[in-house]
């Protein structure tokens, strides 16, 4: 147990979590967005919001950039400005479902022009990675139908793997291009990448550079997600979480609220495969707070990760392969059984207070003043990207 603990903690230290900018600004559902005081203004604010987020947890040291919710004049200054704060720019996702030529879809649209337009919004964010040193290109594609027999099935995959293509032409050795799937949503009869296999099929195509995003909140319920986990760890190919909490559809809510075991089970097939550290999976927050004060609920989201890994980082992996090899099918579940049920919070409080941070973070963010003063001082802050 000595051994699990020091080898857990020394893990946790190297551990990092990337932030998502949206996750700072005003944001709702398609009923409703709900106006919160001193919500940042900019792509600048977001970034200092994040950096509050970085300076209580202290593994959050990167944030992600939604192009063109944070188009700014000059990406140079945005990147000095998170160095400045003690972070860097992230991944760079791009934006497909926001412009009246996509109603039939993007970059599998039927007419040429509407695709080159879709290509050629993912050189300008190859240009913003350029700018902000940035090394993954996200992309989610929200095409699909409504109707059977609306589009060809067949076709619009055939368009999507050129578009696909020439997307990856744009990339720079040691860029990635992230392809994140969803089975359902904007469209509802047919996705055009509604699963892993999909996007699988599309990067084993395109070449190494090419990874699978997972998105917690993109499957039907009852899905195995640590399957998927594992299956894409064995072919190479995932390349990074859009970590988030569902009960119903695609919540966005804070990561490890509704179902704090599936996040454990996830991360205990990260930890099992070793891609914990260094395998290339970046971890990423994709959430909106629309009723929640935003900055304690990326500080929350970010302390369910830390424990959800803590307690993978916890389990028996000796005494577990010992119970799977003789069969023994509850000694088997229960040393995982243990592992989650072990309070791991005075474990990341010893984490926090050896790195000189308040044991609580949550805490320290609320004593700190920095809600106050954003309150008072910024007034008229924007939507997270639908008003961008
Ligand atoms: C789509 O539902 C998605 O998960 C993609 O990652 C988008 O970029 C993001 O949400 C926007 O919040
Ligand atoms: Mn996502
Ligand atoms: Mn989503």
């Amino acid at each position: 147990m000595t051994d699990l603990r020091a080898g857990a903690l020394e893990a946790l230290a190297q551990q990092t979590i990337e932030l998502p900018s949206w996750a700072f600004g005003n944001s709702g559902t398609r009923f409703k967005v709900f106006g919160q005081p001193g919500v940042a203004r900019d792509p600048f604010e977001k970034l200092e919001d994040a950096a509050q987020v970085h300076a209580h947890t202290g593994v959050a040291p990167r944030v992600s950039l939604h192009i063109p919710w944070d188009r700014v004049e000059d990406y140079g200054t945005l990147a000095k400005h998170a160095a400045d704060l003690g972070l860097r720019l992230g991944a760079i996702n791009s934006n497909l479902f926001q412009d009246d030529d996509y109603r039939l879809g993007s970059l599998t649209h039927p007419d040429a022009a509407v695709r080159r337009k879709a290509i050629a919004h993912h050189a300008e964010c190859v240009d913003v990675m350029r700018a902000t040193g940035s090394t993954d290109l996200k992309l989610w594609l929200p095409d699909g139908t409504n109707y059977a027999g609306q589009d060809d099935l067949r076709a619009r995959q055939d368009r999507l793997a050129e578009s696909l293509q020439e997307i990856y032409a744009l990339l720079d050795p040691g860029m990635r291009l992230l392809v994140e799937y969803k089975f359902f949503e904007p469209y509802f009869y047919a996705t055009d990448i509604p699963d892993w296999g999909t996007s699988l099929l599309h990067c084993l195509a395109l070449g190494e550079q090419a990874q699978v995003v997972l998105d917690t909140g993109h499957h039907a319920p009852g899905t195995n997600i640590e399957f998927i986990v594992m299956q894409l760890l064995r072919a190479g190919r995932l390349g990074a979480f859009d970590f988030n909490s569902r009960n119903y559809a695609d919540d966005d809510l804070i990561v490890g609220s509704a179902d704090p075991f599936q996040l454990f089970r996830i991360m205990n097939e990260i930890v099992q495969n070793g891609a914990l550290l260094d395998a290339g999976v970046n971890f990423m927050l994709d959430q909106c707070h629309n009723i929640e004060p935003k900055i304690p609920g990326q500080i929350r989201s970010v302390m369910n990760v830390q424990e959800a890994t803590a307690k993978a980082l916890l389990v028996d992996r000796d005494a577990l392969r010992e119970a799977q090899t003789a069969g023994d099918v509850l000694g088997a579940n229960a040393v995982l059984m243990d592992a989650y049920g072990t309070d791991v919070r005075p474990l990341l409080a010893e984490l926090r207070e050896g790195r000189g941070l308040d044991a609580d973070p949550y805490a320290a963010y609320a004593r700190s003043g920095y809600q106050e003063r954003i309150a008072r001082e910024r007034v008229g802050g924007r939507q997270a990207g639908w008003g961008a």
